[in-house]
C-alpha cells in the first residue's frame, strides 16, 4: 500500500482537529544517520515502552495510548514482549495471548496514528540465537499481518548480552531481517547490540548490509554516564544510525535513585542529534523506572501524585517538545 492510501485509511485527525503523527509523517526510512519521514524530513520518535506485556497487559488499551499521544505529546509506543523470563514467549507464556496483546497494541496505535515498535525482548536468554526459530516464526507472522502498516517498526532483539556477541547478532539478523523484508519490504528494523545494547561501536565496525536499519543503544542514567554518551556521539558522527528504544534515569536494575544531572546530560545529547527515545516503563511496579507510583491504578489522566519521579521528569520532557 502506498503512503497516500495508508494515510487515508488510518484516522487522519485527532479529536481536536490536529493531524496525527502518522498522518503528518507517513512511512519512515533511514537516510544516513537520520530517521526520515515520507517528506524527506528528519523525525524524532518519542514515547513510552510498556513493561513486559505478560505482566502489565492493562496498559495496552486505546485510552492509555490516546492519553500518551494527546496528553503527553508522544508519537510512538513500544510493546515489550519478553522472550524468556517467567511467562516469556519462548518459556511457557501463552503465545496466543501474547500475540493478542501485540495485535491489540498495534491496532490501538494505528487507530491513533502513532508509530508502534514490536519488541522481541531478549534479556535473560542473552543470545538472540537461543530462540532464533521462534523469532523467525513470530516475525514472519507479524510482518505478514502488518505488511500494509507503515507505522509498525520491528525490534528484533532487545538486549543481547554475554553470549550474545555481535557475531551472533549478525548471524541472527541475517536470518530474521530477510524474513521480515519478504513481507514488509521497507519496514524500519531496530537491531540490539551486545552488552545490553551498549556496544554500538561494534555495529559501527561491522555494520549489517541492509537498508532502513537502526542500531539500538540503551542507557540507565545513574549507571551509564560520560563514556557511553561519548560512544554514542562518536558513532553518530561516524555515520551510524542510532535509536534509543529504551532508557531510564535510575540505575540499570530499573530501580535505585534517579540521577537528574546525568539524565539531563543524556537529554541534551539526544536532542543535539535528534535521536528517537522511548522511556522504560509504562507500569505501576514498585521500582523507580515505573512512571506510575505503586498505588496508582489509573490508566490515563495521571496527575502529579500518580507519577514517580522518573514519570514526572519524562512527562515534562515530552511536553517540552515543539511538535
Ligand atoms: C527490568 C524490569 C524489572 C524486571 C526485570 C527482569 O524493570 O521489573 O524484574 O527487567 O525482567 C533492561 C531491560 C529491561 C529491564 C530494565 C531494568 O531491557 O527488561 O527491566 N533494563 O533492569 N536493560 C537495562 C535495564
Amino acid at each position: 500500500m502506498d503512503n497516500e492510501t495508508t494515510q487515508n485509511t488510518i484516522n487522519p485527525e485527532t479529536p481536536d482537529g490536529a493531524q496525527t503523527p502518522f498522518a503528518r509523517h507517513g512511512a519512515l526510512h533511514v537516510e544516513g544517520t537520520a530517521l526520515t519521514d515520507s517528506h524527506g524530513d528528519p523525525i524524532q520518535l518519542r514515547g513510552m515502552s510498556t513493561h513486559g506485556i505478560a505482566w502489565f497487559p492493562e496498559y495496552i488499551n486505546l485510552e492509555t495510548f490516546r492519553y500518551l499521544r494527546s496528553g503527553w505529546n508522544t508519537n510512538c509506543i513500544r510493546l515489550a514482549m519478553y522472550t524468556a523470563e517467567n511467562g516469556g514467549y519462548c518459556t511457557g507464556g501463552s503465545q496466543e495471548e501474547l500475540k493478542k496483546l501485540i495485535q491489540g497494541g498495534v491496532e490501538y496505535a494505528t487507530e491513533l496514528g502513532m508509530y508502534v515498535i514490536i519488541d522481541w525482548h531478549v534479556l535473560s536468554d542473552q543470545n538472540p540465537l537461543t530462540y532464533k526459530e521462534e523469532a523467525i516464526r513470530f516475525f514472519d507472522e507479524m510482518s505478514k499481518q502488518y505488511a500494509d502498516y507503515d507505522n509498525v517498526i520491528y525490534e528484533i532483539c532487545n538486549e543481547p548480552n554475554n553470549a550474545g556477541t555481535w557475531e551472533s547478532v549478525c548471524a541472527y539478523a541475517g536470518e530474521v531481517i530477510p524474513v521480515i523484508r519478504a513481507n514488509s519490504k521497507n519496514a524500519v528494523i531496530l537491531v540490539g547490540t551486545p552488552t545490553w545494547s551498549q556496544d554500538i561501536d561494534q555495529a559501527l565496525a561491522a555494520p549489517l548490509d541492509y537498508d532502513n536499519i537502526m542500531y539500538v543503544l540503551h542507557f540507565y542514567a545513574a549507571t551509564h554516564t560520560d563514556w557511553l554518551r561519548e560512544r554514542m556521539r562518536t558513532c553518530i558522527e561516524s555515520g551510524l544510525p542510532v535509536f534509543v528504544s529504551e532508557f531510564g534515569i535510575c540505575d540499570a536494575s530499573g530501580n535505585g535513585a534517579v540521577d537528574l544531572e546525568q539524565a539531563n546530560a543524556w537529554k541534551e545529547l539526544i536532542e543535539t542529534y535528534n535521536v528517537s527515545y522511548l522511556c522504560w516503563n509504562l507500569a505501576n511496579k514498585n521500582e523507580s523506572s515505573s512512571i506510575l507510583v505503586p498505588g496508582c491504578s489509573k490508566l490515563s489522566d495521571w496527575n502529579e501524585e500518580d507519577l514517580s519521579e522518573q514519570g514526572r521528569w519524562i512527562r515534562d520532557w515530552f511536553l517540552g517538545e515543539k511538535e
